[in-house]
């Protein structure tokens, strides 16, 4: 018979467990935490939208895949319990979409940093899109190259300061959403990791699209983009984000270049259909079938 003393241990010991599980322990990897990630970036944010949503949507992680390049926000499919793989430097996208190819029943997701996708990943990034390759893009652009010492990248705004550029970027950045729209992407949304809801919202949007579908999360690195630029210390830049983000959903994407230290525009810009590859793909095989008949 248990007495008042063992049922109060008992209580304590679950209670104790309750408080120790995450909510999100089912689609993490618990036994590789603690992260790499440094206090207040933006990368875990990412994560817990990316996760909320997906099991919004309901779709079975069996059936999901996600894919990493390499850098700080690469290690992303190394912490989350679906199929993950950690691929090369720059070839996410290309190695996703041999997954798609391979088993288009798969729901396929790119989860990387912007130098990774936009840099060196860049002509795998137009391509997928102007093939309308049926994947989810998170590209979380931190405006610089974190991973490796914070070195300037094709999304550090004009005059802002990198490792690499001590004098301040001589180089115009990137503006992702232009580029996914202008490419042909079929969804295309932009928040800061500040906007944990609307992310949120985006990403299980952009899941249950059929095609290129790109989020780009604006995130703060506070280690090198906001200690080379003196911005202050994480909550600063994470305070700056917040108050200096602009919603203007459907906004032409050719008008959301990012400045240095200037508003950032953020919402869903596009959503539209377009056959994704592997349906005009099918197409064609049926009528090259048909034809040999
Ligand atoms: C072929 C090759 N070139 C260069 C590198 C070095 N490298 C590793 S990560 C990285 C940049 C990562 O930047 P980003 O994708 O923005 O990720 P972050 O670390 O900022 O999240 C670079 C240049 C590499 N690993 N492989």
């Amino acid at each position: 018979m248990a007495t008042a003393k063992t049922d109060k241990a008992e209580e304590i010991q679950k209670t104790t467990e309750t408080e120790e599980i995450h909510p999100m322990e089912g689609l993490l990897r618990m036994d590789r935490m603690p992260h790499i990630w440094c206090p207040s970036c933006g990368i875990g944010l990412a994560v817990t939208a990316f996760t909320a949503a997906l099991e919004k949507t309901g779709i079975d992680p069996n059936m999901v895949s996600i894919v990493s390049g390499i850098g700080c926000t690469g290690r992303v499919a190394g912490y989350v319990k679906l199929d993950s793989f950690h691929t090369t430097h720059g070839r996410a996208i290309a190695f996703a979409t041999g997954i798609k190819v391979g088993n288009p029943k798969l729901k396929v997701v790119v989860f990387s940093g912007d130098g990774d996708l936009i840099a060196i990943g860049g002509n795998h990034f137009i391509h997928a899109a102007r093939r309308n390759i049926d994947m989810l893009v998170v590209c979380v652009n931190n405006f610089i190259y974190a991973m490796t010492g914070g070195q300037v990248a094709p999304t550090t705004p004009l005059a802002a300061y990198a490792t690499t550029s001590p004098y301040g970027c001589v180089e115009p950045p990137f503006n992702i959403p232009y580029i996914a729209d202008s490419s042909g992407a079929v969804y295309v949304a932009r928040w800061t990791a500040l906007h944990i809801r609307r992310l949120t919202k985006s990403i299980t949007e952009a899941l249950q699209k059929t095609g290129f579908s790109v989020v780009e999360v604006i995130s703060p690195c506070a280690l090198y983009y906001g200690r080379t630029n003196r911005l202050g210390d994480g909550l600063d830049l994470m305070r700056f984000y917040h108050d200096n983000a602009e919603i203007r959903h459907g906004e032409d994407t050719k008008n959301l270049n990012i400045g240095f230290q200037t508003k950032i525009v953020c919402g869903k810009f596009v959503d539209r259909e377009r056959p994704s590859y592997m349906e005009r793909y099918n197409e064609w095989v049926s009528k090259a079938k048909g034809a040999k008949k």
